[in-house]
């Protein structure tokens, strides 16, 4: 069971997709096919499209019908990491060709937006994607793509995926959306109108810390032709066991996602009503300034993801953060286990201070990424950390 079109339910497809039987052994899991090359017949002629693992394989054939399968997409491909998947799309572009990029946008993606690709005569113009003026005054004559995260990594905008991609569309630009934060349970950008979907499925697509990956979804066959030429020729693909792993991970994805709404939206209530916490952001929460856009955009739950000010500035920040006992400073998110970390210091150094002043990625901000533990240790965990 592979197709997009599929009609069976999330949680089957997440079980199911891509992955038949092994038909030399009957084995249920998807066998890793740890191999570089395999065997040709006579000069050209070799099974199905593999000749070279870099071209293709057999693990990474199944996850890249997996993922595709999630995000209702024809065609997916897996990368090394999530960077490496955005690099695949950049790469579409030459030289002098402009990229509208939604201001509020993980550390790495903005350093590769422009100190790589902008040392290579790709222009940049970061927008606030809520405000649609100032989005549509971003476009230039050579516009090709606009690029938004949505919940927006570390402050949690909600960018409407259909109106952007509507604007995009009529002034000739292709969209990619990163649907890293939500994971095609919570939002599906391509039925939204967006060209391609992006994953870091370092995050809750492979959902316990363990591998650093990305990938590409897409429906469009000739963007499916050009961006599998530049994996191909650039080879910045994943490693077979990774493949597995994910493999493995996309089961549950959807019951994991389950939880971690769960525990998001009942720990986000109950910061908000803390006394030591300024503000929180949380899209489930009525007081997010999208809220409403949000109920739409994210029909199955609000996800793991929480931003809060504390009070009391760096110092209560940081000692908030080295109080937590459950919770675990470090980078990354959308793992089994909560974590927590803080953007200015960390994923979100590499920005300009100027750049995120203007976000509110202030010294009090902190982010959570709410694990699927017992939500009462969590509350426990952090009110403790917070007194
Ligand atoms: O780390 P990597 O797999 O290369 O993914 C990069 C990436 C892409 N997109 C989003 C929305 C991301 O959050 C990330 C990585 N983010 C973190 C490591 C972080 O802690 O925010």
């Amino acid at each position: 069971m592979s197709e997009a079109s599929s009609s069976k339910g999330f949680g089957t497809r997440a079980i199911h997709a891509g992955q038949a039987p092994d038909p030399s052994t009957g084995a249920i899991m998807t066998p890793i096919f740890q191999s570089a090359t395999f065997a040709q017949e006579s000069p050209g002629v070799f099974k199905e499209d593999y000749d070279y693992s870099r071209a293709s394989n057999p693990t990474r054939k199944a996850l890249e019908k997996n993922l595709a399968s999630l995000e209702g997409a024809e065609f997916g491909l897996c990368f090394a990491s999530g960077v490496s998947a955005e690099a695949a799309v950049l790469h579409l572009l030459k030289t002098g060709d402009h990229v509208v990029l939604c201001d509020d946008v993980y550390g790495g993606t903005n350093r590769l937006f422009h100190r790589v690709f902008g040392q290579l005569g790709i222009e940049v113009t970061l927008v606030d994607m809520t405000d649609q003026d100032a989005f549509e005054a971003a476009f230039c004559e050579n516009t090709k793509v606009v690029w938004l995260e949505t919940p927006t990594n570390p402050t949690l905008k909600i960018i409407d995926i259909a109106k952007v991609s509507e604007e995009a569309h009529a002034k000739g630009a292709i969209v990619c959306v990163d649907n890293t934060f939500c994971s095609p349970y919570l939002q599906s950008p391509l039925a939204l109108g967006a060209d391609i979907v992006c994953h870091s499925t370092t995050k809750y697509m492979g959902g316990h810390s363990d591998v650093i990956g990305g990938a590409l979804l897409m429906n469009d066959p000739d963007l499916h032709e050009r961006l599998k030429f530049i994996q191909l020729s650039v080879g910045a693909v994943p490693g077979i066991l990774d493949c597995f792993l994910l493999l493995r991970s996309t089961k549950t994805l959807h019951v994991r996602m389950q939880r971690h709404s769960e525990n998001g939206m009942q720990l986000a209530r109950w910061l908000e009503a803390h006394p030591n916490v300024e503000r929180v952001l949380y899209p489930g929460l009525e007081s997010h300034p999208q809220h409403a856009l949000a109920r739409e955009q994210m029909p199955n739950g609000f996800g793991g993801m929480i931003t809060l000010y504390v009070k009391g500035g760096l110092a209560k920040a940081k000692s908030m953060l080295e109080k937590v006992q459950i919770f675990t400073i470090a980078e990354s998110l959308g793992g089994v286990e909560s974590l927590i970390e803080h953007p200015g210091i960390m994923t979100h150094a590499s920005v300009p201070p100027d750049q995120r002043e203007k976000l509110g990625i202030s010294d009090s901000l902190v982010r959570l990424s709410v694990g699927i533990e017992d939500v009462e240790d969590l509350m426990a965990d952090l009110d403790q950390s917070l007194s």
